[in-house]
């Protein structure tokens, strides 16, 4: 480690005790959660910088504070770079994650009671797509659509429109966060248009895979708006960012909802740091990155494949995979997750589609190739780790067993350092 906490060891042992270790957790393991990755050390550097200390309610060139001069700079360079990224006329960077990204896009365009049609927690969609947990829940009313069959992963089109043409909803919302497959952008845009209604991509877990050109983009099919992280497959800083594809309408009403509508001063350390990912993720090593992503978790299906362990969604189309562990090994996905931190690889457990179990101890798996894939993972390294997971899966009780796999999982990381470095 370099002297990059040197005033936290001398300041706050705790602390540093806490950040070294989460270091070396991140080094000898394996991440695997399709939602997180590794970020450059540009990145770190502009997420730890002096834009930490500055307030800049508004937006560039009209804000409430002075000493503007700087982070006028930094917002110009993530929107024009954000806009150029994804094909957008307007971005707004300053959403401090994907869910406030989603929630402000809700309050812009809706009333309270109004409706919003999204697809099904547990058929793959996202708990800010209205889950009757959330608070958004009790504000707007959400309807929902499914996959057809769990098995293609196909989205039920038709009762998609069905459903559109009963409840009237003023969203429709495409997207995920656990779900394989890609969406048929354009029967979203259609029914959207044929209704009326506006349509809107949470792309928070593929944008990375979208910039990098490695599948389609919903903005071309026209799309009204785009939500997303910027941390996921876009391997930037923890945030959020919604991109509108031309309607300058839409995008003041966002920009109102964002600030003052929702939130405060923007993070603008995050956002020169949002900046640094936005131009990493414009160079040709990223659309390199992006392919091998993609390639890496059919390398991991076809191993899943082989030893008949049933996939949603039959297989992947993106970086992730939803594996129904219970169902084909007869182990939780609690346990699945547990059995496999124990040597080293990191996911969660997830519930599947029509899940028989409780969401607490559900019947799969959710891991994908992002954070492996930066670390320099080709397919060959891929199909072992696929291989040590089923074997830990098969094995979990064996202590022997799981020792030997440990071992194999730290031989692989040490092999592959996390890069300090992309471009
Ligand atoms: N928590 C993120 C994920 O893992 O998909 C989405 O909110």
């Amino acid at each position: 480690m370099a002297n990059e906490y040197a005033y936290i060891k001398k300041q706050d042992k705790k602390v540093f005790e806490a950040i070294t270790g989460e270091e070396k957790r991140e080094a000898e393991g394996l991440e695997l959660i399709p939602s997180e990755n590794y970020v450059s050390r540009a990145v770190r550097e502009a997420n730890g910088s002096i834009f930490t200390n500055k307030y800049s309610e508004g937006y560039p060139g009209k804000r409430y504070y002075g000493g503007q001069k700087y982070t006028d700079v930094i917002e110009n360079i993530a929107i024009e770079r954000a806009c150029k990224l994804f094909g957008a006329k307007f971005a707004n960077v300053q959403p401090h994650s994907g869910a406030p990204a989603n929630i402000a896009v809700y309050f812009a365009l809706l009333q309270p009671g109004d409706t919003v049609l999204g697809m099904d927690l547990s058929h793959g969609g996202h708990l800010t797509h209205g889950h009757p947990v959330t608070y958004m829940a009790k504000i707007f009313r959400f309807v929902r659509y499914k996959m057809k069959n769990p098995e293609t992963g196909e989205i039920d089109y038709k009762a998609l429109r069905e459903t559109a043409i009963k409840e009237k909803p003023k969203i429709i919302l495409a997207g995920f966060s656990a779900y394989s497959r890609e969406l048929d952008y354009k029967k979203f845009v259609d029914i959207a248009r044929e209704l009326g209604a506006i349509s809107m991509m949470d792309a928070a877990h593929i944008a990375g895979l979208i910039a990098g050109k490695a599948v389609k983009n919903p903005l071309d099919y026209g799309f009204d708006i785009m939500t997303t992280t910027t941390h996921k497959t876009l391997r930037g800083p923890r945030g959020g960012m919604i991109l509108v594809r031309e309607s300058e309408e839409i995008a003041k009403a966002i920009d109102k909802s964002i600030f003052p509508g929702f939130q405060g001063g923007p993070h603008m350390h995050i956002l020169a740091a949002k900046a640094v990912c936005f131009g990493e993720a414009m160079k040709p090593a990223f659309k390199k990155y992006a392919k091998q992503i993609l390639k890496n978790a059919k390398a991991m299906e076809e191993v899943f494949r082989k030893h008949k362990i049933r996939m949603l969604g039959g297989g992947t189309s993106n970086h992730l995979i939803l594996a129904d562990v219970y169902g084909s090994l007869g182990v939780s996905g609690r346990e699945a997750e547990r059995a496999l931190d124990e040597i080293g690889l990191t996911l969660n457990m997830n519930a599947i589609a029509d899940d028989p179990r409780k969401p607490m101890d559900p019947s799969g798996i959710r891991f994908g190739t992002p954070a492996i894939t930066t670390r320099g993972f080709k397919e060959k390294e891929c199909r072992e780790v696929a291989e040590i997971m089923i074997e830990a899966l098969k094995n979990k009780d064996n202590s022997k067993k799981k020792k030997e796999l440990h071992a194999r999982v730290r031989k692989l990381s040490k092999k592959f350092p996390i890069p300090d470095k992309f471009v």
